[in-house]
């Protein structure tokens, strides 16, 4: 395989910027380029330069194969995608090895221990799969899979991912910004959030017959969170499409807020006038509020937030990094909450 550098540059369809232009990188080549992306500073929206590997299946035949539960890596079919961007305060730091992403997983609907999706999730069926956009929307929409892989060019967009519950990884998913998708269905003046559904089948989902939370997996965004640019519409990880575990065939990457908000495997999403309850909500109202923005400063009512225990680096004993503002991207979205009272909106 050669790998060549391309140095053709897009504009990013939403901030303006220019971004070097890219194929998905394959994942063994993640680490050595890491290198790359060093020389080229943190902070702002920086671009990597892409190493292409060339002979890549079309979206089309890629996704053909469809997901499943793997737990080794090159099981699943390519993703190919544009260019590669790693964005925020976090552009050097490594990558959390394939294994973990895909073995140590929250995704109750197949169980509450962290192994469990990767055991359980292969009974998913991930096609046909249809989103259904509804509610304050002039064009509901009905998409199938295969127009959702087509509606704009996937990019490779490496995000730190910060759980509530302390841990953190860093993930190179697949996908494109969510505003693509919703400005389709043309919101009306009176769309204000947006209301994400998770599918909720007890034939497919072993953990659904459980009353664990209220079913089905309900997350919400205000209107202006979800068209942000950084608000990831996700189809792959790694390179290749998802694995059933870590949500497939779509789901949500809010990068900026605890994991729980980025809800997996979605088959609705609802433009609404009011902010919708999220199943979090409901289960523990004074726990998991309905912004829930990484905030190393407003703690859990069980447990600080000020530290991360980062997946796949050392042991129990390795020293916890320090959590940062809105995980790192501050500078990209801190100025949605100017004048709001962080903890009081948490
Ligand atoms: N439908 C659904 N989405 C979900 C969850 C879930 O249990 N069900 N868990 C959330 C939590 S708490 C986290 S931290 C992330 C984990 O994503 P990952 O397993 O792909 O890393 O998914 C989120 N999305
Ligand atoms: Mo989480």
């Amino acid at each position: 395989m050669s790998f060549i550098r391309t140095s053709r540059h897009i504009l990013h369809p939403d901030s303006g910027m220019s971004l070097p232009e890219g194929e998905v990188t394959p994942r063994g080549v993640h680490e050595g380029r890491r290198g790359l992306l060093r020389g080229l500073g943190a902070g702002g929206l920086v671009g990597a330069v892409g190493v292409g590997s060339g002979g890549l299946l079309s979206v089309g035949e890629a996704l053909a194969q469809g997901g499943a539960a793997v737990k080794r890596p090159g099981k699943l079919a390519a993703l190919p995608s544009v260019r590669s961007a790693v964005v925020g305060a976090y552009a050097m730091d490594k990558l959390t090895p394939h294994e973990d992403v895909t073995t140590y997983n929250n995704f109750y609907e197949f169980g509450t221990d962290k192994s469990d999706p990767a055991e359980n999730a292969h009974t998913l069926k991930t096609r046909p799969w249809t989103l259904v956009i509804d509610g304050e929307v002039g064009k509901p929409q009905r998409l199938g899979l295969d127009d959702l892989l087509k509606l704009a060019p996937m990019e490779e967009r490496i995000y730190r991912m910060r759980c509530v519950e302390g841990w953190s990884m860093v993930i190179p998913w697949v996908g494109y910004s969510l505003s693509a998708l919703i400005r389709k269905a043309e919101p009306t003046s009176r769309a204000k959030y947006v209301e994400f559904t998770t599918l909720a089948d007890p034939k497919q989902m072993p953990g659904v017959r459980s009353s664990v939370l209220n079913w089905p997996y309900v997350e919400g965004l205000r209107l202006d969170e979800a068209l942000h640019p950084l608000t990831l519409m996700a189809f792959g990880l790694y390179g290749e499409v998802l694995p059933n575990q870590n949500g497939a065939p779509l789901r949500l990457v809010v990068p900026w807020k605890y994991g729980f908000k980025s809800a997996k495997s979605i088959v609705r999403m609802r433009l609404v006038e009011r902010e919708p309850v999220s199943s979090w909500t409901q289960a523990a109202q004074r726990e998991y509020g309905f912004y829930s923005n990484v905030n190393p400063k407003v703690d859990h009512p069980r447990w600080s937030q000020a530290t991360e225990r980062r997946i796949g680096e050392g042991g129990f004993f390795t020293p916890r990094k320090a959590t940062l503002m809105f995980n790192g991207y501050e500078a990209q979205v801190g100025q949605m909450y100017a004048g709001m009272d962080l903890s009081k909106f948490f």
